[in-house]
């Protein structure tokens, strides 16, 4: 008997599974209900990962949402003891619901039926390897413009490296720009942050992106519908990125104004820093919405893509990079680029502090952009 927790805290057994296995045997998960699968999934993935072989659930109640499929699609038998019509059928022939209950009931069965597949969602994952497509192919299937360009420039330049440049004032960024472009695909900028910012700070920083070959990802985290604001970002940024906690309106809304112009979105679907409450059911629609809106959105901001079953396919770039593991007082938690592109199956990485507070950047985005393109190459010869 193993017991699976939701967190790996660092007291106690500091394990995501407790009990006495040896690997290669193969583990049943039991589970109360199951509705899209994204629980068991979670359950699955660090059993996995221990060597244990998952290949069935049983649960009391499958409430017919799509988990069945999505199971399945994982190599996961359900094995439900009742479904949710048949039970409350039975409950209504029996007179113990009324008609109208079993209506309702039935109704959000019907409703929910289609519930699309769940990406796992885990943060207590740490190696799973995962092959990926290389830049190449991505470069031929992206069906947005931008997300093309940047394949290609990964590919041209040879890095996969996005530097955050989280700095006081906009001439300090630019100098930035100017120091790490020959190594990046994709600077990060956070306009909003900067006090002396100017309407040409836009047409300067393009001209540095350009003789360089990066593209600008304005990591401006929209919300609220659409509206670009004062910056003018989408005169200058190529890419940008926004969450759904106001709803899905701000996708279409940044889509009507920047898809005309081919620009490209990043959906934030997993963050990096501790206690956030991006997981669950709120990844799983973000994955749902950039398969309703693949012309727009270029993929994933994610943290743990290893843990996704369709991470081969898609395009994850991940936050929270330094040359070694650890966290900050703010809760940032940090991965090396080995382990975020090769054990995690990440494509980019997207650093920070580890570069821009560097006493010599131009010498250390040296070191993480040989480091993130190494770990490519050794994913994508990987033979799993
Ligand atoms: O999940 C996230 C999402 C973002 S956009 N975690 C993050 O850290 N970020 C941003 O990435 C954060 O706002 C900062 O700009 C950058 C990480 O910087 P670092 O200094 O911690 O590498």
């Amino acid at each position: 008997m193993l017991m699976r927790y939701n967190e790996v805290k660092d007291y106690g057994i500091a394990k995501a599974i407790e009990g006495v296995f040896k690997p290669e045997q193969v583990c049943l998960i039991i589970e109360d209900l199951v509705t899209s699968g994204a629980l068991v999934l979670e359950t699955a993935v660090p059993l996995h990962t221990a060597g244990l072989k998952v290949q069935d659930v049983v649960v009391l109640i499958d409430q017919e949402q799509g988990g069945r499929e999505n199971l399945e699609e994982n190599v996961i038998q359900l094995h439900s003891l009742f479904r949710l019509s048949e039970m409350v059928s039975v409950l209504k022939k029996n007179g113990k619901v009324a008609e109208e209950t079993e209506g309702i009931v039935l109704k959000f069965v019907e409703v929910n039926r289609n519930v699309a597949a769940p990406p796992i969602v885990s943060t207590n994952v740490e190696k799973v390897r995962v092959k990926g497509l290389s830049f190449e192919e991505r470069a031929k299937v992206s069906k947005n413009p931008t997300g093309k360009r940047l394949f290609e420039v990964i590919v041209q330049k040879q890095s996969n490296l996005c530097v955050a440049a989280d700095v006081g004032i906009a001439k300090e960024l630019l100098d930035i720009a100017e120091n790490v472009g020959l190594d990046i695909c994709l600077l990060k900028t956070h306009v909003d942050i900067l006090p002396d910012f100017t309407p040409d700070f836009g047409s300067k920083l393009r001209s540095i992106a350009e003789k360089h070959n990066f593209l600008i990802f304005e990591d401006h985290k929209f919300a609220d519908i659409g509206n670009i604001g004062i910056f003018h970002i989408l005169d200058w940024a190529d890419i940008v990125n926004c969450h759904i906690i106001f709803g899905l309106g701000i996708v279409d809304g940044l889509k009507l104004k920047g898809l005309p112009y081919g620009k490209g979105m990043l959906f934030l679907t997993e963050i990096s820093l501790a206690g956030n409450f991006a997981k669950g059911d709120y990844t799983v629609a973000a994955v749902r919405i950039t398969e309703d809106h693949s012309d727009f959105v270029i993929d994933f901001i994610s943290v743990n893509p290893a843990s996704w079953p369709r991470a081969p396919l898609s395009f994850q770039a991940t936050l929270g990079v330094q040359l070694v593991i650890g966290n900050d007082v703010l809760g940032q938690q940090y991965n090396t680029p080995n382990s975020v592109i090769y054990d995690r199956g990440s494509d980019i990485i997207i650093v920070g502090r580890g570069i821009i507070k560097a006493v010599n950047p131009a010498e250390v985005v040296c070191e993480y952009r040989c480091q993130g393109w190494d770990a490519y190459l050794a994913k994508c010869s990987n033979s799993i």
